[in-house]
């Protein structure tokens, strides 16, 4: 079974191939120009299926299955910031490494070394007939400094619940086995073999 993804995201694409591996996962963009999604829901939810539609009806093909993800970082001393602006959270084109890096000064600045922190994900799946949503998390601990450059995003500052290394450190085996993304994905793939 042939899976589209939408998501620009090369991180993201490398995480679902290695987790997808009963299935041909390709990204949207080796189908069609890769164009900007306004992401403006306000739920991981509503932003995953939003990027799966516009990239069903872009293709418009209706043989296909499209596959999108929203996901972020919640902090506990900052409220559960940046959610899902973590994308966005140094301004609208910051980079991971900018974007990693205000969040470690935010956490600072609220006068702590670490903070309980979870990741989120929502897993879109829209087909010609089918719209079906799932969601994954990872809990763990957020860090004022970044140690190793495994994975991707706010990884290099992550340590999941129950290890003492960063997502940044630990081999890319640990993040697949107990990621957010995993989670939901392993929910999704149930959904997928009944489409
Ligand atoms: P697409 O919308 O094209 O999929 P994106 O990077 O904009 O790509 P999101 O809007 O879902 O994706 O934003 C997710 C943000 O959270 C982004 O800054 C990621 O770096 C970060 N993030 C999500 N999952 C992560 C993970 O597993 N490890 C590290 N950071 C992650």
């Amino acid at each position: 079974m042939k899976l589209v993804l939408a998501t620009s995201n090369k991180g993201k694409v490398r995480e679902i191939k290695a987790i997808c591996q009963d299935f041909e996962v390709i990204p949207y963009s080796d189908l069609i120009q890769e164009f900007e999604i306004i992401e403006d829901a306000h739920t991981f939810k509503s932003n995953a299926l939003l990027k799966a539609h516009a990239v069903f009806d872009a293709i418009g093909d209706e043989n296909i299955i499209v596959i999108a993800d929203d996901s972020g970082i919640s902090v506990d001393v900052l409220n559960g910031a940046p959610g899902i602006y973590s994308a966005r959270y140094s301004g609208k084109g910051a980079d991971d490494r900018e974007n990693l890096n205000t969040l470690m000064k935010n956490i600072k600045a609220a006068g702590v070394e670490s903070s309980p922190a979870y990741y989120t994900a929502a897993i879109a799946i829209v087909t010609k007939d089918v719209e079906r949503t799932v969601h994954g998390w990872m809990h763990g601990t957020a860090l004022t400094q970044a140690r190793g450059d495994g994975g991707f995003g706010y990884d290099p500052m992550f340590i999941p619940l129950g290890h003492k290394k960063t997502l940044g450190e630990l081999d890319d085996a640990v993040k697949r086995e107990l990621s957010h993304r995993s989670k939901a994905l392993n929910l999704a793939k149930k959904i997928l073999k009944i489409l």
